[in-house]
C-alpha cells in the first residue's frame, strides 16, 4: 500500500495497520492448529486411539472457533482480515505420547505470541485490543494446562501392556471434564 493510500486508511479506523498484520498473523496460527490437530486426529484413529482421535477432532473444530474470532474481530475492527494460506502440516507422528507432546510445545508457541500481541496493544495504547486478547491469555492457560494433564495420564498409567488402550479411554474423559469447566 502507498503511503498516502495508508494515511487515508489510516485516519478512518482505531487499529493500526501494524496490529491488524499482527492479528492476521495470529489468524494463520489458531488456522495451522486446526490443521494440525485435524492431522493428529487422523493418525490416531489410523491407530485405533477412537477417544484420542475424538478429542483431537473436537480440539480441531475448537481452533477454528478461535480463528474465527479473530477474523471476525479485524473486520469489525476497520480492518481486513486475510484467509490464510495453511500448508506444511505434518502428516505423521511416531507415537501417541508424541502427539501430545508436541501439542504441548505448539500450544506454548501459541502462548508467547498471544502474550507478544498483548504486549503490542498495551505499548500503543490499543486498548479495545488489549481487552478482546484476554479471553485468549485465559484460553491459552486452560490449553496449555490440558495438554500438561495428557502428558501425566500418560507418566501415571504407562504405556506397557493395556496401558496404552486405557491412556486412549482417560483422554477421551480428560476432554469431556475440561469441555464442561
Ligand atoms: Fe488456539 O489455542 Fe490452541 O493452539
Amino acid at each position: 500500500m502507498k503511503t498516502k493510500e495508508k494515511e487515508i486508511v489510516t485516519l478512518k479506523r482505531s487499529l493500526l495497520l501494524d496490529t491488524e498484520d499482527k492479528l492476521n498473523k495470529q489468524v494463520e496460527m489458531e488456522g495451522k492448529s486446526s490443521a494440525y490437530y485435524l492431522s493428529m486426529a487422523s493418525w490416531a484413529e489410523m491407530q485405533g486411539f477412537t477417544h484420542s482421535a475424538q478429542f483431537l477432532y473436537d480440539h480441531a473444530e475448537e481452533e477454528r472457533g478461535h480463528m474465527l474470532k479473530l477474523f471476525r474481530y479485524i473486520n469489525e475492527a476497520g480492518g481486513h482480515a486475510i484467509q490464510p494460506e495453511i500448508t506444511n502440516i505434518r502428516q505423521h507422528f511416531n507415537s501417541l505420547r508424541e502427539v501430545f507432546e508436541l501439542i504441548l510445545e505448539h500450544e506454548i508457541a501459541v502462548t508467547k505470541s498471544i502474550n507478544s500481541i498483548v504486549d503490542h496493544c498495551f505499548n500503543v495504547k490499543d486498548f479495545a485490543t488489549f481487552s478482546f486478547m484476554q479471553w485468549y491469555v485465559t484460553e491459552q492457560r486452560e490449553e496449555e494446562t490440558l495438554a500438561r494433564r495428557a502428558l501425566e495420564i500418560f507418566d501415571i498409567i504407562g504405556e506397557e501392556g493395556i496401558g496404552l488402550w486405557t491412556i486412549d479411554q482417560e483422554l477421551g474423559k480428560l476432554h469431556s471434564n475440561t469441555a464442561d469447566q
